[in-house]
């Protein structure tokens, strides 16, 4: 059978082939496909079936540690080609997945949509304790402080964050967003952040909230 271009990229992904999956973005950008195209119905769309074949017990988790690495080597061919250079200059935006959590593929990708629409983006990384993010904020002075949590477990992670911030003087300084799998636009409220479902709504957010 014959796989389109963005097809092949999805099973290069799925199959947890690093080498592969740069190989088959290269080429479907070489046909002409446009790199956010290549993104979302090639890398994320293999994502999404990885995230079904888990929970149904068709993938084990070192196929989907193989999976996100190959995901991965596909985002850094893509990055470049995503940045959008005019638009340099909003403003800085801390990313970091808080402590006890490894998920970075969806942070590291708001972070990458955040600098093609011109933020600039310091990534903290994953499992980042509370007082690290909190002294990380002092240092570097972000407009926005990004949160991520993928794990119903380490939600809780993100309110120590707030409450140490508040305790510290500095949440007027800085904006709060958050976002992950167990996340809500309540939970979000609650905490006194704000929420987006996915890396193309955290750019409208960031804009809306620093009136750009
Ligand atoms: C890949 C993956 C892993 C990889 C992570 C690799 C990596 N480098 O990130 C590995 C194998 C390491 C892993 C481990 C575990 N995982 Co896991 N994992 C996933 C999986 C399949 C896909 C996540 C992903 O990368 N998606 C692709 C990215 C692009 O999308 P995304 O993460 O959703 O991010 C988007 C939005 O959420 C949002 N977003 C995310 N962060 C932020 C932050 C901000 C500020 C904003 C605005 C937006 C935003 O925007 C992103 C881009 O659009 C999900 C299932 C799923 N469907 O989500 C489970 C899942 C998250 N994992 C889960 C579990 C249980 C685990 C483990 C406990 C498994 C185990 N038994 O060991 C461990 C925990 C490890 C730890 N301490 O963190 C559960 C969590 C359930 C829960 N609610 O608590 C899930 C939901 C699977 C499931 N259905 O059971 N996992």
């Amino acid at each position: 059978m014959d796989l389109s271009p963005l097809d092949r990229v999805a099973e290069s992904v799925l199959g947890g082939k690093e080498e592969e999956t740069r190989h088959e973005v290269l080429t479907a950008l070489g046909a002409g496909v446009a790199p956010r195209r290549v993104l979302e119905e090639g890398l994320l769309a293999a994502m999404d079936e990885v995230g079904v074949r888990f929970r149904e017990g068709e993938m084990t988790v070192p196929e989907v540690v193989l999976a996100a690495k190959a995901m991965q080597s596909g985002l850094e061919v893509l990055r470049p080609l995503l940045r959008d250079e005019e638009n340099r200059g909003k403003g800085t935006v801390l990313t970091v997945t808080v402590e006890g959590d490894l998920h970075d593929l969806g942070v590291k990708l708001v972070g990458m949509m955040l600098e093609a629409s011109g933020f600039e983006v310091i990534n903290m990384g994953v499992d980042v304790p509370a007082q690290a993010i909190v002294d990380k904020v002092k240092e570097v002075n972000p407009r926005i402080l990004a949160l991520s949590a993928m794990l119903t477990t380490t939600m809780k992670n993100m309110k120590q964050v707030v409450d140490l911030l508040r305790e510290e003087g500095l949440e007027e300084r800085v904006v709060i967003m958050v976002g992950g799998v167990p996340l809500s636009p309540e939970i979000a409220r609650k905490l006194g952040a704000h929420y987006s479902a996915d890396a193309g709504e955290a750019v409208d957010v960031a804009k809306r909230l620093l009136g750009l």
